[in-house]
């Protein structure tokens, strides 16, 4: 399994050994997998959605996405790790097996690939997307403030070298009008969208732009905090939830409140661990037990979205 210069969940894995990886993933389990390339980024690199299930379009789906942020290294080896949960333990583990036979799961394991290449190659903290800006010498857009939702109504997105630049217009960027395409296409089966972020230990829901409360925001709030109690029933390891600008700040633009507002009633998004004393740079030691817990709270997610 840990092989030097190998592909392993229980490392950082590099873009090209990620991309090998989703070859390996579709080849290794072909009724189960299957890999879709919803558009390319700024550079020209693909990006691929993993589809988990049976080849049926009317099921049930959750689109989940990791990696919008570059720096934040432990979340596409999030997705990672459920892939590779899910098709091993299809027809073994008795709730993953009811989930695939019911649902599909639209896994892009990383959304910001070219942020994620710099962040490897160049700047290990570096967060936003690699596109160039007009007028300024500064890089790069947040992809998590490039959405169409209440684009732009806070100060901090609005220039370019900010670290919350929100683009020079709502899906400007190659990599959220991608998303945005591919989940309106799909928007009949999609009845749960997950992001996963880190660090901070939390689960969140709408919204961000705003501290009035989404119409179920009592269903949120119960799905969110079993969702954080059976994440603790592995290690112990506390997260908080709430709306987005309660609990961690108020934001525009971000995935999360774009699609619930698309009409999407369950969407989360996670801060992964952990709370600071690591912060991005979480040590590849705690890939597997950080990725075992949150695997805990996706699978109750995803078993609610089945019954209701
Ligand atoms: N945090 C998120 C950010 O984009 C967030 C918090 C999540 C905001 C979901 C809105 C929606 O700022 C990190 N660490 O990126
Ligand atoms: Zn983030």
């Amino acid at each position: 399994e840990d092989i030097p210069g190998r592909h392993s969940y229980a490392k950082y894995n590099n873009w090209d050994k990620i991309i090998a990886w989703t070859e390996k993933m579709v080849h290794k389990h072909p009724e189960m997998v299957s890999r879709i390339k919803i558009g390319t980024t700024v550079e020209d690199n693909p990006l691929y959605v993993l589809k988990i299930g049976k080849r049926d379009e009317r099921r049930k789906a959750i689109f989940m996405d990791c990696g919008i942020h570059a720096r934040e290294w432990i979340s596409p080896a999030f997705c990672q790790w459920f892939v590779y949960q899910a098709a091993k333990t299809y027809g073994k583990n008795k709730i993953m097996t009811k989930l695939l036979d019911q649902m599909n799961f639209y896994v892009l394991p990383v959304f910001n690939v070219d942020g994620y290449i710099w962040s490897w190659t160049q700047n290990r903290m570096w967060r936003k997307n690699r596109s160039k800006n007009q007028n300024s010498k500064c890089i790069g857009t947040d992809l998590n403030r490039n959405f169409n939702v209440s684009w732009n109504s806070f100060p901090n997105t609005k220039n370019p070298c900010m670290n919350t630049y929100g683009g020079p217009e709502p899906e400007s960027e190659k990599e959220t009008k991608a998303v945005t395409d591919f989940i309106r296409s799909h928007l009949k089966s999609i009845k749960a969208y997950i992001t996963f972020h880190s660090y901070s230990q939390m689960l969140l829901f709408p919204y961000g732009y705003t501290s009035k409360l989404p119409a179920n925001h009592k269903v949120l709030a119960k799905v969110a905090k079993i969702g954080t109690d059976v994440l603790a029933t592995q290690y112990e390891t506390r997260y908080i939830y709430g709306p987005i600008a309660s609990t961690i700040y108020p934001t525009s633009g971000s995935s999360l409140d774009w699609a619930y507002n698309l009409g999407i009633k369950y969407t989360f998004a996670f801060e992964l661990r952990d709370k600071g004393k690591f912060g991005f740079l979480l040590p590849e030691s705690l890939i597997k037990p950080t990725c075992k817990e949150t695997l805990l709270a996706v699978k109750f997610i995803a078993k609610y979205i089945l019954k209701h």
